[in-house]
């Protein structure tokens, strides 16, 4: 893989002073066409591990890839593996935590941990849990998977950057589902009403939760002017365009005095289309049976011509 990691050496220390702290967002497509083909990788090690195990959320995990891509691979977060407590790093909370195959795929990508432990997920003593636990695997900001606490962890993270005058940014993954949640709105206002510029919002919204789509279950529509009414920045962008978000972070970084929202649109179980067309997969691996059609579907188009990976 040869995107560079973002180490605190190349970003001078200090986000705003160099405009490729973090990263230049210019959605270069060649750069872009490299971050599709790594998305497409984790997706078959999202489905993979997931069947493996017989147990976790594909489903959820698609929907929200190319965002962890994005924001892990395009440059955009201010991190080091090496050093996964560095105080000035970047945050990144998946507060939706039982798409945690997603975070683990792309944790590894960046060298968090081996590739090869993405096999042990959900097994007994492997600290790829379920759910994301921070205390058993570097890299994970917050133990979450109990819907709705991410933001205001997130929150908590950036008045502490506040306090200690430290100029880390914070990204909080939810879910659409999980906007349903009380506290996730006490977090809208309180970010709002304390002026967290730090803080980015980014809503999976895939239009389906568990138990059915969105609007059967809590029709909260429409999602954007809500959070503006609540004060944040707010842009819409297709969750499954890398070129877009890069974009879309790019201009929630430079927004001054109000928190960030991106309202990503996206498909559940995107990239194999019979999981995109039931939404009851949710919390539902592919059987081994199904594997090989998924994997087909996933397969990289490059190495289907006979041509070698760039
Ligand atoms: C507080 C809480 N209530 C219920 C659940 C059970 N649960 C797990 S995933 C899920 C649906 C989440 O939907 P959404 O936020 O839209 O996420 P998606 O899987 O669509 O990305 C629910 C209700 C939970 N984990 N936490
Ligand atoms: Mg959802």
């Amino acid at each position: 893989m040869s995107v560079a990691v973002t180490t605190p050496a190349q970003s001078g220390g200090a986000h705003g002073t160099q405009g490729a702290v973090g990263g230049g967002q210019t959605a270069d497509p060649a750069k872009v066409q490299e971050l599709e083909g790594i998305a497409r990788r984790l997706r078959r090690e999202i489905i993979e591990m997931t069947t493996r195990a017989a147990s976790g959320h594909p489903s959820s995990s698609m929907s929200a890839i190319d965002i962890l891509v994005a924001l892990y691979c395009g440059g955009v977060l201010r991190h080091d593996p090496q050093r996964p407590h560095w105080e000035a790093r970047d945050r990144f909370i998946l507060s939706k935590g039982h798409a945690s195959p997603a975070l683990y795929a792309i944790l590894s990508e960046r060298g968090y941990f081996p590739k090869e432990d993405l096999a042990t997920l959900r097994r007994i003593g492997s600290p790829l849990e379920g759910h994301p636990n921070m205390r058993r695997l570097a890299g994970v900001e917050a133990s979450t998977g109990s819907l709705g606490q991410g933001l205001s962890i997130g929150l908590g993270h950036a008045f502490a950057g506040r306090v200690d005058g430290l100029d880390f940014r914070t990204y909080v993954m939810t879910g659409d589902g999980e906007m349903d949640e009380g506290q996730v709105w006490e977090a809208l206002m309180a970010a709002a009403h304390f002026r967290t510029d730090s803080l980015t919002l980014i809503v999976d919204h895939n239009k389906a939760q568990q138990s059915n789509v969105l609007e059967r279950v809590l029709d909260y529509r429409p999602l954007a002017d809500k959070l503006r009414a609540f004060q944040w920045h707010t842009e819409e962008v297709d969750g499954h365009d890398i070129g877009a978000l890069l974009g879309a972070l790019e201009r929630a970084r430079a927004v001054k005095g109000r928190p960030q929202a991106i309202v990503a649109h996206t498909v559940k179980g995107k990239g194999v289309s019979f999981v995109e067309a039931d939404w009851t997969y949710h919390g539902r691996p592919v059987t081994k049976e199904d594997l090989p059609r998924a994997m087909e579907e996933l397969k990289d188009p490059s190495a289907s011509s006979g041509q070698t990976k760039g």
